[in-house]
């Protein structure tokens, strides 16, 4: 029996997980509508099909612990616990998001939750998070950090350097590398000569594991243990999520890279599916608590979305304001 069978969860955590989860789809789904719309401009890169990773790594995380994430994370804040009005109203470019709409989707931010990005550049968040780990580690401050970011990063440079001084100055993070297959249009086999991703991880001299991304459940298992183990040693870990994103790269992508019969085979294995019937199979979860969870997520979705609408832009006097210093007469 594996981790994830042993460990089914109580009603009541499972409803959360559950809710986590909704929460951050029925968000998204309003997303691409929104971007289809031109109320929502730039990039916008959908996580839908990875949210069982955001929520069961989360899930054993403190406030005092560091979270990083790449230009795909709206659930990653989410999940931190940013408010849904304040992402939203930073989608939409408006002043009362949690970057007074100068981030925008791909750099959500806020240092109140200790999460500190939202990134465009890929594998840009690991050296931050060895950055920060070393600030806990000096400060002998009690929180890791946690840094998601996508298997392309494994090819840049960034992510060697990061891991080799990680394990070098023994540094409390975690690494999450959410492999999802492609990095846009460019499958693993195509950009990495190692594929097996543990292995390379391993290479670092630090604990290197593989788990179902589309398994909350063995998600949530695994990094309780996995982060125990950082937070008692003091060491790095690296955790793999075996995932898929079951919409485009960004909003236009023709998927000219993928076959349509690869992405309904993992429709079939996404994570909310999988967790839904699971739940009602052990008879915690009925279709009718299932409807209610939806609507509720839905609803905080479009008390978001009118709040965002509703919020002003930035004045044209403080454009200026924080792009180096504050200088004020
Ligand atoms: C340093 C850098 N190189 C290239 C790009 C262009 N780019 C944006 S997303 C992306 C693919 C990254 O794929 P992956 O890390 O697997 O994450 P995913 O998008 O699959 O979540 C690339 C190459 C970038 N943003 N930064």
């Amino acid at each position: 029996m594996t981790e994830a069978q042993l460990l089914l969860p109580d009603r009541e955590h499972a409803l959360v997980l559950l809710t986590e989860m909704l929460r951050i789809r029925a968000f998204e789904d309003r997303c691409a509508e929104l971007y289809s719309a031109s109320k929502i401009r730039g990039f916008l890169h959908l996580y839908n099909g990875e949210e069982a990773i955001a929520v069961g790594v989360m899930q054993s995380l403190t406030a005092a612990d560091a979270v990083l994430a790449t230009y795909r994370e709206h659930g990653h804040a989410l999940a931190r616990g940013l408010s849904m009005r304040s992402i939203m109203a930073e989608l939409l470019g408006k002043v009362s998001g949690c970057c007074r709409g100068r981030g925008g989707s791909m750099h959500l931010f806020d240092a109140s939750r200790r999460f500190y990005g939202g990134n465009a550049i890929v594998g840009g968040g690991l050296p931050l998070a060895v950055g920060l780990a070393l600030a806990e580690k000096l400060q002998k401050g009690p929180g890791i950090a946690v840094c998601f970011f996508g298997e392309g990063a494994m090819a840049e440079g960034e992510f060697h350097e990061s891991m080799n001084l990680a394990a070098l100055w023994r540094l409390p993070v975690l690494f999450v590398c959410e492999n999802n297959y492609y990095a846009m249009g460019t499958a693993l086999a195509r950009s990495e000569a190692q594929v097996d991703l543990v292995t390379k991880a391993a290479s670092y001299a630090m604990p290197a594991e593989s788990v179902d991304g589309m398994d909350v459940i063995a998600v949530e298992a695994a990094a309780r243990r996995i982060i125990a183990g950082i937070r008692s040693t003091q060491t790095p870990a690296f955790l793999e999520a075996r995932t898929y994103r079951l919409r485009a790269h960004s909003m236009y992508d023709p998927q000219l890279y993928r076959s349509k019969d690869e992405v309904r085979e993992w429709e079939q294995r996404g994570p909310l599916i999988s967790f839904t019937s699971r739940l009602k199979g052990a008879g915690v979860l009925t279709e009718k608590d299932f409807q209610d969870l939806k609507a509720a997520a839905e609803a905080e979705v479009e008390d978001a979305v009118r709040f965002a609408e509703d919020a002003p832009l930035e004045s044209v006097e403080d454009l200026t304001r924080f792009v180096y210093a504050e200088v004020r007469p």
